[in-house]
């Protein structure tokens, strides 16, 4: 049974859906705001690092020879490269790799490619998405570590388990089991992506409340969230992305334990919240940082992040690097908003989004990940 529903807000959309034992979710209004059919998956499929050039082509054995400009010890058998033909990721194995030149082939459903394959195209590593990703391993950092990427802040955030939801007799079912997860450190923005940083990427400000452009950006949707990662990414050579659920909750806790990242009840000086806020959102960073030094991820505007949503998914996850599910209707948001009670920005509330969804109250911050820097 879904349990939820839906919270109109103070601009147009429906955004959330608050999650509460006690009524059910008005779909009618839901799906009428959706538009999911439309919507391309390709923002999952990451940029890959730059791995060399092609460098010789054999069109009838289907075999590739890059010119390689990194270490020959980065490139190893069976390694997968690709090379993009108008915007497609023409995928290939390497089959030989040496000091200087890799030889690769190409795989079969993308032979349909190797015509169109020129001397000189830049070669990636291909990065699909969530799953290599995943899978590689994480350039490591000190903890405290930060760097500046295109304008914004970066904290490394250095990985390891955790407890993930809430304990029993806190929360929500669907914050339940409380169990142990481990991620893989990445960076994270220091503060919500604001307005002034999203104008400069995306040439506009969808925002409601404005005034100073360290405000964050609000009225987002799920998938201008992805665009301006993509945008930024390619503006400014990351593989920036929205955090993964686990990945926020691990941040957010700062190796608490607690219902809040400053301890077991409300303290007004770490959040703008519905008690203090006056009703709008407030510059990013006003209030006192988490053990990371991340600012406002109690609060201020609530954050999408890229998990598709499943009120059963802590019942039955893998334990590494956890994942939402890989089909769904809502993707997770967290941390609440200057709108939110108390009760909505404990850092084990799930909250649940309608991703072609806009709201006042809704924002996001990026992550870019610490594999193949
Ligand atoms: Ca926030």
């Amino acid at each position: 049974m879904i349990l939820a529903i839906a919270l109109a807000l103070p601009t147009f959309g429906i955004f959330l859906l608050r999650y509460t034992p006690t009524q059910a979710v008005a779909d009618n209004m839901i799906n009428e705001q959706s538009g999911e059919a439309a919507v391309p998956k390709e923002t999952e499929v990451q940029e890959g690092p730059r791995m060399g050039k092609v460098y010789q082509i054999n069109r009838s054995s289907g075999e590739i020879i890059m010119q390689s400009s990194v270490q020959a010890h980065e490139i190893r058998m069976g390694m997968r490269l690709y090379t993009r033909i108008d915007g497609k990721a023409a995928v290939m194995k390497a089959t030989f790799p040496m000091q200087s030149v890799v030889k690769c082939r190409i795989e079969g459903r993308h032979r349909k490619y190797l015509g169109s394959i020129r001397v000189g195209m830049p070669m990636y590593k291909y990065v699909n998405g969530v799953e290599d990703e995943r899978k590689a391993p994480a350039q490591r950092h000190r903890a405290g570590a930060a760097k500046t990427v295109g304008g914004i802040e970066l904290v490394y955030i250095p990985g390891g388990p955790f407890m993930m939801g809430a304990p029993d007799g806190e929360g929500n079912d669907n914050e339940n089991p409380r169990h142990k997860v481990t991620v893989s450190g990445f960076w994270m923005g220091k503060y919500e992506v604001t307005q002034g940083q999203y104008e400069a990427v995306m040439g506009n400000n969808p925002s409601y409340f404005k005034g100073d452009t360290r405000r964050p950006v609000g009225q987002v949707t799920w998938h201008d969230a992805q665009s301006f990662c993509k945008k930024f990414s390619a503006k400014h050579g990351v593989r920036a992305r929205l955090p993964y659920e686990a990945e926020w909750e691990f941040a957010a806790r700062g190796g608490t334990t607690t219902q809040y990242y400053w301890g077991g009840s409300m303290d007004e000086n770490y959040c703008w919240y519905g008690n203090n806020s006056g009703n709008t959102t407030h510059s990013v960073g006003g209030k006192r940082p988490n053990a990371f030094g991340l600012y406002d991820m109690s609060g201020n505007v609530w954050e999408w992040c890229t998990d598709w949503y499943d009120e059963n998914h802590y019942r039955n996850n893998p334990a590494v690097n956890l994942r939402g599910p890989s089909s769904g209707q809502y993707r997770v948001i967290r941390g609440g908003s200057w709108y939110d009670d108390e009760y909505s920005i404990r850092s084990a509330y799930r909250g649940i989004g309608n991703p072609g969804g806009r709201s006042s109250c809704g924002g996001f911050r990026i992550v870019v990940p610490a594999v193949g820097e």
